[in-house]
C-alpha cells in the first residue's frame, strides 16, 4: 500500500529585491513566491514553488489566486491519493480544474520532489538523469539606468558570474531603447552576448524597424517582441530578419509550440516550467520544439531557489540548450529561504545533488519572509 498525501500547504513568501527590477509592464521592488509543502502518511515532505512577476501584471495567475486555487480546488482532488501516483494525480487535477498552469507547477514539482526522497533519487533521475551538471546562467540588467546597467555587468563579467546579458526593453520610445543597449553592447564587448526582452511591448511594424536597429548593434536574440496572440506577426518577423526571435509569452506549453512551429516559426523558446504546468510539461514542450528545429532556452519567471532548481533539473537533462538559462531568479532576491543557497560560478549554476530537489527549507527564513495578513 503506497503512502498517500496527508496535507497541502500554500505559503506566501515576499522578499525583497537587491535593486528595482524594472520591465516593460511593471517595476518589481520585492518578489512574492508561493510556497508549497505536501506531506504524504510515511511523513515525507515534498516542496514545491509557483512565482510570476508583479502580481497580475505579467500573466492571468497571481500569487494570491495560485494560493486560492490550490487551498480550494486542487487539494480535494489531492488529499488521501496515492502519492507516487504523480501521472494520475496530473489526470485528475485537469479533469477538475481548467488552466492555472502556475499552480499545476508547484504542485507536479512538489510530488516530483516526493518522489526522488522515496525512491533516494535526484529529480533528474526521474527524468532519466541529468546530461549536465554545471549549466550556463546569464543575468539581466534592468536597473533602468544605462550607467548603471553598464557598471553591473563589468562587474559581473570581472568576476566571472556571468558573460551573457539580458536587457529588458519596451517600456521607453524605440530609439531611445536602442541607444540604451548599443552603449551597453558597446561597454561589455563582442565576447558578451546581449539579447533584449521586449515583453510584447512593440505592434509590428515598431518591432520590424527595432529588429533591423538592434541587427546592427549587434545583439543576438530579441524575445517576445510582439503581443503574446499574435502568433502570425512573430512568424512573419522571424521569416524576415536574420536576427533570431525567442518566442516566450506566446508559447506556455507542448500544444503552442507545435502551432507555431507548424505556423512556420524559425527561431528559440523559453521553456518555463511555470508556463507548462511542471517540469515534466516543460521537458514536453522541449521534445517538440526540438523535432522541430527551435532552439531552447531555460527560462524563469523569476522563481526563489525552489522553483529554480525544480527547473534545472529539467534542463540538466537536455542535451542541448542552444541559448543557455536564465536561472538568476535566487540572485535577484536580497535574502533566501533555503539552508544552502545554489552555487553560482564561472558563468553558471551546479545542479544541487541529493535526493528530490535537494535543497531543504530554512524554517526560521520562512517564517521571517511569510506573508502575516493572510
Ligand atoms: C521574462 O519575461 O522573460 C525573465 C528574466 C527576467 O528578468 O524577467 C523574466 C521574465
Ligand atoms: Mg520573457
Amino acid at each position: 500500500m503506497s503512502a498517500t498525501i496527508q496535507s497541502i500547504e500554500a505559503i506566501l513568501v515576499d522578499i525583497p529585491t537587491i535593486r528595482p527590477h524594472k520591465l516593460a509592464m511593471t517595476t518589481m521592488g520585492v518578489q512574492t513566491m508561493v510556497i508549497v509543502r505536501v506531506k504524504d502518511s510515511d511523513g515525507l515532505e515534498g516542496l514545491g514553488e509557483a512565482t510570476t512577476i508583479g502580481g497580475l501584471a505579467y500573466g492571468p495567475e497571481s500569487p494570491e489566486s495560485v494560493k486560492l486555487t490550490i487551498d480550494t480546488y486542487f487539494r480535494p482532488q489531492l488529499i488521501g491519493q496515492p502519492v507516487d501516483a504523480i501521472n494520475t494525480l496530473r489526470v485528475r487535477l485537469n479533469r477538475a480544474t481548467r488552466g492555472n498552469n502556475l499552480a499545476k507547477s508547484a504542485i507536479e514539482t512538489a510530488l516530483l520532489d516526493l518522489q526522488g526522497k522515496r525512491l533516494n533519487c535526484p529529480v533528474s533521475d526521474l527524468f532519466g538523469g541529468a546530461v549536465h551538471q554545471h549549466i550556463p546562467v546569464l543575468w539581466t540588467l534592468a536597473s533602468g539606468d544605462t550607467a548603471r546597467d553598464i557598471e553591473e555587468a563589468l562587474g559581473l563579467i570581472e568576476t566571472r558570474r556571468h558573460c551573457d546579458f539580458k536587457l529588458k526593453i519596451g517600456s521607453r520610445a524605440l530609439m531611445d531603447d536602442v541607444r540604451h543597449v548599443a552603449a551597453i553592447k558597446d561597454a561589455v564587448g563582442e565576447s558578451a552576448s546581449v539579447r533584449v526582452d521586449v515583453n510584447q511591448a512593440w505592434d509590428e511594424s515598431t518591432a520590424a524597424r527595432g529588429m533591423a536597429e538592434l541587427q546592427a548593434a549587434g545583439i543576438d536574440l530579441v524575445e517576445q517582441p510582439t503581443p503574446m496572440k499574435d502568433h502570425a506577426a512573430l512568424v512573419r518577423l522571424s521569416q524576415k530578419f536574420h536576427l533570431p526571435i525567442l518566442a516566450d509569452e506566446a508559447v506556455a506549453d507542448a500544444s503552442d509550440m507545435y502551432n507555431l512551429a507548424a505556423a512556420g516559426f524559425s527561431g528559440a523558446v523559453a521553456l518555463k516550467i511555470a508556463k507548462a504546468g511542471g517540469p515534466a510539461q516543460a521537458l514536453k514542450q522541449a521534445a517538440v520544439a526540438q523535432a522541430a528545429g527551435i532552439g531552447l532556452y531555460g527560462g524563469t519567471l523569476l522563481e526563489g531557489t525552489i522553483g529554480t532548481v525544480a527547473a534545472l533539473h529539467a534542463w540538466s537533462t537536455l542535451e542541448t540548450l542552444h541559448w543557455g538559462t536564465e536561472m538568476f531568479g535566487p540572485l535577484l532576491m536580497k535574502d533566501d529561504i533555503v539552508d544552502k543557497p545554489l552555487s553560482f560560478h564561472d558563468n553558471g549554476v551546479e545542479l544541487p545533488q541529493g535526493p528530490g530537489l535537494g535543497v531543504t527549507l530554512n524554517e526560521d527564513k520562512l517564517a521571517e519572509y511569510s506573508r502575516k495578513d493572510k
